[in-house]
């Protein structure tokens, strides 16, 4: 029986410490977030982001990083989700570890929604300011009103420094440099505190006196009246006329120190510029496209007329933020993500150039 016992003890420890092993050995690092629970095709029918560039992968506290890229609105946009006629171009981080500082959409300042036109493309750019030290994955994306957020691909952005160096300075028109990370800050505390301070003084006066029992037999035995006293009343005379004194009072010195102000700017931007694409020379029918389930390829038969002056060769299949290169043809130099990046991803059954004029079906 001992025997036993000390077995069982030691196969447990035995476990015990190659599971601690095994879980301090896979340390997995998210690489995407939220984006891959969403349903493919929605993925593939929204938004191509493209041409996308980083300014920098690894800032100090206060520095800036500079996202710049196009969007294509696709034309079979889906059933299922609104159209972007209330859109809004939107940063996908966890939490504010970078502010954003400006955002554009064709070299148009766009702090609030936008109307987006489905089948047109877009150029944005998005400057934000790093708050946070970390390791973080910077999406860009779109909110679109009655469809979510739609996702574009992430790049893991390092941030160096600490939080405590971090500023946020901005000019008012009334001439005044305020930092809002602290703005008033003190004052939120102090006029909720005030009044939580009042509330507490006034249970405070009442519970003074015995509370419950006494008053529940008193109102029983009829007299109620007795239990508030003429003091009393003053008492609640003064709360009363004090509240709304300092109300006022308050009101009017806030009033005078912050003489212009202006209500929230509100409202969906309009006549957002869309690039004007040049009408492509290149015509592709796709004549079948399939997937082994499971696998990890798609396969497309295509028909490639090249109505151009030039040769031109297949150099990228981008769909749902990943991009299949022929390394043959094009590589990346933007730094894109390495998850999303298949630098030698793509197979063309003939790749050779595409003389002007020619038509030729292709395996992909
Ligand atoms: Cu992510």
């Amino acid at each position: 029986m001992k025997l036993l016992k000390d077995r069982i003890a030691k196969w447990s420890m035995v476990g015990l410490l190659a599971t601690f092993a095994a879980t301090s050995f896979y340390a997995p690092s998210a690489s995407a977030h939220g984006e891959k629970s969403q349903a493919a095709f929605m993925r593939m029918r929204t938004i191509h982001w493209y041409d996308l560039n980083w300014s920098k992968e690894k800032v100090k506290v206060n520095d800036t990083v500079e996202i710049t890229g196009k969007f294509h609105v696709f034309e079979g946009w889906p059933e299922t989700v609104a159209e972007p006629d209330t859109a809004f171009l939107n940063i996908g981080i966890p939490g504010p570890v970078f502010i954003r500082k400006e955002s554009y959409i064709g070299g148009q300042l766009v702090p609030r929604s936008v109307r987006l036109e489905i089948g047109k493309t877009y150029e944005f750019k998005v400057v934000l300011k790093a708050r946070r030290p970390g390791d973080w994955h910077v999406h860009t994306m779109m909110n679109v009103e009655g469809g979510g957020p739609i996702i574009g691909p992430g790049k893991w952005i390092t941030i160096e420094g600490s939080m405590s160096e971090f500023k946020n300075p901005v000019t008012t028109l009334t001439g005044q440099t305020v930092d809002l990370e602290t703005y008033n800050e003190g004052n939120t505390y102090f006029w909720h505190f005030f009044w939580y301070a009042i509330g507490v003084a006034w249970i405070v006066y009442w519970v003074r006196r015995p509370a419950f029992l006494p008053r529940y037999l008193m109102v029983e035995a009829g007299r109620a009246d007795e239990l508030v006293s003429a003091g009393d009343k003053k008492v609640a005379m003064g709360f009363a006329a004090a509240t709304i004194l300092i109300v006022i009072f308050a009101m009017s010195s806030a009033n005078s120190k912050y003489p212009i102000t202006i209500p929230l700017q509100a409202g969906t931007m309009r006549g957002i510029q869309p690039i004007e694409m040049p009408k492509s020379t290149i015509s592709v029918k796709v004549a079948d496209a399939t997937y082994r389930v499971p696998g990890r390829a798609m396969r497309m038969k295509l028909t490639v007329t090249n109505n151009g002056n030039k040769p031109v060769r297949l150099g990228e299949f981008y769909t749902a933020s990943v991009r299949f290169l022929d390394s043959d043809v094009y590589r990346d130099t933007t730094g894109y993500p390495e998850d999303l990046l298949a630098d030698d991803g793509l197979e063309v059954s003939d790749n050779s150039p595409l003389q002007p004029g020619e038509t030729r079906t292709i395996d992909v």
